[in-house]
């Protein structure tokens, strides 16, 4: 069983990735001009025996070529959703392409304090591993997402 495991976190811009990896990891080596994480940044959790590699993405569609790179060699991604927004058509995109590459990967609804998706409307357009639901600001949802991470790595 592989130790040490790549995790790509991807989504459109705004769903919360920067405030989940932030709050999940602690601070993350980025580099960001204007809010925008224009550079992979990444961080590692030990769990168990298990080290995971978390690797971020931008989430503008000018920057699709670094989630291109990004996915390279990936071992399983998570893709973040705001449950304010529901699933847009930049997330079906995103979808398209883990689907088209074969890459294993959970939902993660974030901002549920604002807002919600049905788990079913998520299984009616694609094949995720897992859906878990959480607010990243608030830190909720955090144990039940990297249990479910761990599970499926
Ligand atoms: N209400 C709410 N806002 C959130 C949550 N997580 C992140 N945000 C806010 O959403 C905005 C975008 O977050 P950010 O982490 O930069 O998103 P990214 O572009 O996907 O990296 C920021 O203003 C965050 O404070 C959440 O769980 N609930
Ligand atoms: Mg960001």
């Amino acid at each position: 069983m592989k130790k040490e495991i790549k995790v790509v976190v991807i989504g459109s811009s705004d769903v919360g990735k920067t405030t989940l990896m932030e709050n999940l990891i602690g601070k993350i080596g980025k580099v960001e001009h204007n809010g925008i994480t224009t550079a992979i940044d990444y961080g590692s959790l030990k769990i168990d025996d298990k080290k995971i590699h978390f690797f971020g993405t931008p989430g503008q569609k000018r920057f699709e070529f670094m989630r291109e790179l990004a996915l390279r060699g990936t071992d399983f991604a998570l893709l973040v959703l705001d449950a304010s927004k529901g699933v847009t058509e930049e997330d079906k995109e995103i979808i398209k392409m883990l689907e088209s590459k074969k890459i294993p990967y959970g939902v993660f609804i974030n901002k549920v304090d604002v807002g919600e998706i049905d788990a079913e409307k998520i299984y009616n357009l694609c094949s995720p591993e897992f859906i878990a639901k959480g607010c990243a600001i608030k830190k909720e949802g955090f144990d039940e997402l990297i249990n479910k991470i761990i599970s499926h790595v």
